[in-house]
């Protein structure tokens, strides 16, 4: 039976915005207080999904989140009606207001961590948000990220859908954007390669210096048990703290990995080589690791061009594509060794380069847009059919979204209340488009 590797991209949502809230992610910080683009972010989105789909990909499309959290801002002493709430908090706290109003939701590689039933001891696909719990705009997500997986995923002989851990800095989660899985199949048994950045419950580690890690071993070790994975196929790795503190602030900030192949930067990991070897073991033959070394690209040219955060895509049984955000062009480092690296004898045969600049302002690439999962011909009629991307779902969503998303927003427009009016008239044609259901709290 035919196996398939779905991306599930992130429809950006009508609020995207420059709010400066990720201290760790410089591209968040450096362009805070922009004016951001709603519009040309969700068509630039949704054309590389297209594209993506147009090539022989398997694609998902996961909703967007409603914005402003009207039950946070509630819970952080706002009163009154919505108007007035948001009228107070842009006077009184607007970082707290632009923390409400963020699109973050979008990176769906940090809705959660899903694996494949070929991994999985009970042979069904399991699936935990993640907490995020590492910031206060990503740490209100789970909730509503965990109805959209269940309304995107709804068959629940196929997929299991967990709690997502419990939010505290000692379980910090961050999803797939530190997890890679490994085959040679899509669906045969796989390694999952689960990358932290620090220990959770150890005093021993020091915190990296400049930046918070975000992702602990013991939440990616909590994960590991719930999907029933067997421990003889699993990898651990630590990040290293260094390229933490230089704006590597996910591991998918620095390697990819698909298939049988892992691209990676020299500096990534701690103990690389011991790292390398494990995954050599597990993986046995024709496993290419390809590793891209500090003096050809360094790290600060990596965080710049977003390199790794691209998709390793199987273009055919053996071959694959690189797929990186225009910014790789624009960096001359970045761009003379992706000439090279389709030459060398890995499958990485083809760079294919797409915008997604607003995204990238806001230190989201074309892999954060994304969430995998690998599934079997019969394991696809269990996803919700309305929210895999054909032609007519593309037309449907470019024109809704040409229809109700503002061409831009400059934070003091967070404060017009007309704003979140029209996001919930879009938000509640969306559910309708989607089949969603009521997954919204102002559907209630
Ligand atoms: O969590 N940026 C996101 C980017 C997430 C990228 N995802 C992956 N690497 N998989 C973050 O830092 C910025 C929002 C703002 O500043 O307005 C933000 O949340």
């Amino acid at each position: 039976m035919n196996t398939y590797e779905f991306n599930f991209d992130g429809l950006v949502g009508p609020s995207h915005n420059y709010a400066g809230l990720s201290l760790g992610n410089v591209a968040s910080t450096g362009n805070a207080g922009d004016i951001s683009s709603p519009k040309m972010a969700a068509l630039q989105g949704l054309k590389k999904a297209k594209a993506l789909a147009d090539s022989g990909l398997k694609q998902g499309i996961l909703a967007p989140h409603a914005r402003p959290d009207f039950r946070i801002l509630r819970r952080l002493g706002f009163t009154g009606s919505e108007k007035d709430m948001i009228e107070k908090a842009h006077k009184e706290a607007p970082a707290i207001l632009a923390a409400c109003y963020s699109a973050s939701a979008m990176w769906t590689a940090n809705a959660g961590t899903i694996s494949p039933s070929a991994d999985t001891r009970d042979g069904k696909v399991h699936i935990t948000p993640a907490n995020l719990n590492n910031k206060f705009h990503r740490a209100i997500e789970p909730e509503l990220t965990a109805r959209i997986l269940k309304a995107t995923f709804p068959d629940e002989k196929i997929f299991v859908h967990h709690e997502y851990l419990p939010s505290v800095s000692h379980l910090g989660d961050e999803g797939a954007a530190n997890h890679t899985r490994f085959c040679h199949d899509y669906g045969k048994q796989g390694v999952e390669f689960f990358v932290f950045g620090k220990y959770g419950f150890r005093g021993d580690m020091p915190e990296p210096r400049k930046f918070p890690a975000r992702q602990t071993l013991e939440a990616s070790q909590s994960i590991a048990r719930l999907h029933e994975l067997n421990e003889e196929f699993v990898v651990y790795a630590q990040q290293n703290p260094d390229v933490i503190d230089q704006g590597v602030f996910h591991n998918d900030v620095i390697s990819v990995g698909n298939k049988n192949v892992y691209f990676y930067h020299e500096m990534a990991l701690l103990d690389s080589d011991k790292v390398i070897l494990n995954l050599k073991e597990k993986m046995g033959n024709d496993f290419h690791c390809v590793m891209v070394p500090q003096s050809e690209v360094s790290v600060q040219d990596a965080v710049e061009s977003y390199l790794f955060n691209s998709q390793l895509i199987s273009i055919s049984e053996k071959e694959m594509a690189i797929v990186v955000p225009r910014e790789c062009e624009e960096n001359k480092n970045v761009w003379t060794y992706l000439q090279k690296l389709i030459t060398l004898e890995t499958p990485i045969k083809e760079v294919r380069v797409y915008d997604v600049k607003e995204s990238m302002k806001n230190g989201g690439g074309p892999a954060c847009l994304r969430l995998r999962v690998a599934l079997k011909e019969k394991e696809i009629k269990g996803i919700n059919p309305k929210t895999i991307l054909t032609e007519n779902l593309y037309e449907e969503l470019v024109h809704w979204v040409e229809k109700h998303y503002r061409d831009h927003i400059k934070p003091s427009d967070l404060g017009d209340p007309k704003l979140s009016d029209e996001i919930k008239s879009a938000l509640d044609e969306l559910t309708q488009i989607m089949k969603l259901g009521s997954i919204y709290d102002f559907q209630k």
